[in-house]
C-alpha cells in the first residue's frame, strides 16, 4: 500500500534530575557538595531517507518518544545524554506542525509547514530534548557551602506533526485511464507497474528513471488516471496530483486510437480543466501531448482534430505508440529539452525544489 499522509506524535526526552549529595571522607566530617547535574533528554528529528518510500510505517506506529535524560550522580557525576531519535521519512516530504485550532477542535487544526526534506539526510528538529537540572553543587555560594537544592530536568518537547509525501520528479504523466500511462513508463524506465486493459489498473503513483545517456537522465512519474470531476472527488479524486505538482514537465497522454469510445479532444479538455481546479500552477507547466495508441489508430480524421486543437493551443504533440515504441525516443528529447529548459529557468531567479541526486535514487528503488 502507497501512504502518503500520516498524522504522527513526538515527544522528546525530558532532561535528567540534577543530585544532592555531600562528599563523604573518613576524618572529613562535612564534606562539600558535590550532586552532578542530570542529563540531557534525546531530541527527535525527522530525516530524509532513500531508504523509504512511503508513509505507511507510521499508519501502524505513529508514536515517537526519546529517552530521558540519566539523572545526575554523587561525585559530580553528570547523567547521561540521551540519543536523539531520528525518523527516516521518504525524501519528498513535507513536515507541518498540527495545532489544533483555538477553540481545541482537533478537527479544524491548523497547519504550519517546518520542513520540506527534499535531499538525502536532509533532517529538521521536531522536539527538543529538556536540558538536565543542575545538581546541588552547582549552588554553592558564600552564604551557602552546603546546598540541599537541585533542579528538576526540564521537559521534552511535544509535538504533532502531519507528514506528507509529494513525489519529487521531472516528468508527470497525466491522462485519462487506460490511455497507456503505465505502458509508457514501462517501456521508456525500469518501473513495472500494472497494465491491464480496464480503468484505473493504477491505484498508487510510480517513479521510473528514464535513462538517455550517461549524464542525462529523468525521473518520470505515472500518476492514477484522472476522469471529469477528479477534483470533487470522481474516480480516484485528485488526491494523487499532489505527486505531480513538482514536476517541471507533463505529459499529457490521449488515447487516439477507438478503444476509449471517447473523443480525443474533448478528452484533453476535461484534463487540463480537472489540472486547473486542482491547482492553477500546475496547468501552466509546459505540456507535451502524447497522441497514445498509435499502432492501433482506425480512424484517421480523430488523430488529425487534436492535433489541430493543440496546435491551436501552441503545444507540442508527438504521435507515439507505448506498445511499438514508435515515436517514444522522440517523445523523450523533447521531453528533456523542456527539463533543461526549466532548469535553466530556475537556476537564473527562479527557485527549484527538485534537487538532483536524491530524487533518482529513490525512483531507482521505487522501479
Ligand atoms: N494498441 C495499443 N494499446 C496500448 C498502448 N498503450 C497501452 N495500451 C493498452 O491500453 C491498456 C491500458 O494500458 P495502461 O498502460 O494500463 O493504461 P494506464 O493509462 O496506465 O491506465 P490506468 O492505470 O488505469 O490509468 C492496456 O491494455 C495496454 O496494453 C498502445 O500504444 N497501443
Ligand atoms: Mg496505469
Amino acid at each position: 500500500m502507497f501512504v502518503d499522509e500520516v498524522d504522527i506524535h513526538v515527544v522528546a526526552g525530558d532532561g535528567g534530575r540534577g543530585c544532592i549529595s555531600f562528599r563523604r571522607e573518613k576524618f572529613v566530617p562535612r564534606g562539600g557538595p558535590n550532586g552532578g547535574d542530570g542529563g540531557g533528554g534525546g531530541s527527535v528529528y525527522v530525516v530524509a531517507s532513500s531508504r523509504k518510500n512511503t508513509l505507511i510505517d507510521f499508519r501502524y506506529h505513529p508514536e515517537f518518544e526519546a529517552r530521558r535524560g540519566r539523572h545526575g550522580q554523587g561525585s559530580n557525576k553528570t547523567g547521561q545524554t540521551s540519543e536523539d531519535l531520528e525518523i527516516d521519512v521518504p525524501i519528498g516530504t513535507l513536515v507541518f506542525e498540527r495545532t489544533p485550532d483555538a477553540a481545541g477542535d482537533a478537527g479544524d487544526a491548523v497547519f504550519q509547514l517546518l520542513a520540506d526534506l527534499t535531499e538525502e539526510g536532509q533532517r529538521v528538529l521536531v522536539a527538543k530534548g529538556g536540558h538536565g537540572g543542575r545538581g546541588n553543587a552547582r549552588f554553592v555560594s558564600s552564604t551557602n557551602r552546603a546546598p540541599r537544592r537541585a533542579e528538576p530536568g526540564a521537559r521534552g518537547e511535544e509535538r504533532f506533526l502531519r507528514l506528507q509525501l509529494k513525489l519529487l520528479a521531472d516528468v508527470g504523466l497525466v491522462g485519462f485511464p487506460n490511455v497507456g500511462k503505465s505502458t509508457l513508463i514501462s517501456r521508456i524506465s525500469a518501473a513495472r507497474p500494472k497494465i491491464a486493459d480496464y480503468p484505473f489498473t493504477t491505484l498508487t503513483p510510480n517513479l521510473g528513471v528514464v535513462r538517455l545517456s550517461d549524464d542525462r537522465s529523468f525521473v518520470v512519474a505515472d500518476v492514477p488516471g484522472l476522469i471529469e470531476g477528479a477534483h470533487a472527488g470522481h474516480g480516484l479524486g485528485d488526491r494523487f496530483l499532489r505527486h505531480i505538482e513538482r514536476t517541471k514537465v507533463l505529459i499529457h497522454v490521449v488515447d487516439v486510437s477507438g478503444a476509449s469510445g471517447r473523443d480525443p479532444v474533448n478528452d484533453f479538455k476535461v484534463i487540463v480543466d480537472e489540472l486547473r481546479l486542482f491547482d492553477p500552477q500546475v496547468a501552466l507547466k509546459p505540456q507535451i501531448v502524447a497522441a497514445n495508441k498509435i499502432d492501433a489508430l482506425d480512424d484517421a480524421s480523430r488523430l488529425e482534430r487534436l492535433e489541430r486543437y493543440i496546435k491551436e493551443q501552441g503545444l507540442p504533440l508527438i504521435r507515439i505508440s507505448g506498445v511499438t515504441g514508435e515515436g517514444v525516443d522522440e517523445l523523450l528529447a523533447l521531453a528533456w529539452r523542456q527539463i533543461v529548459m526549466v532548469r535553466s529557468a530556475a537556476d537564473s531567479g527562479g527557485s527549484s525544489n527538485t534537487p538532483g541526486r536524491s530524487r533518482e535514487e529513490l525512483a531507482t528503488r521505487n522501479a
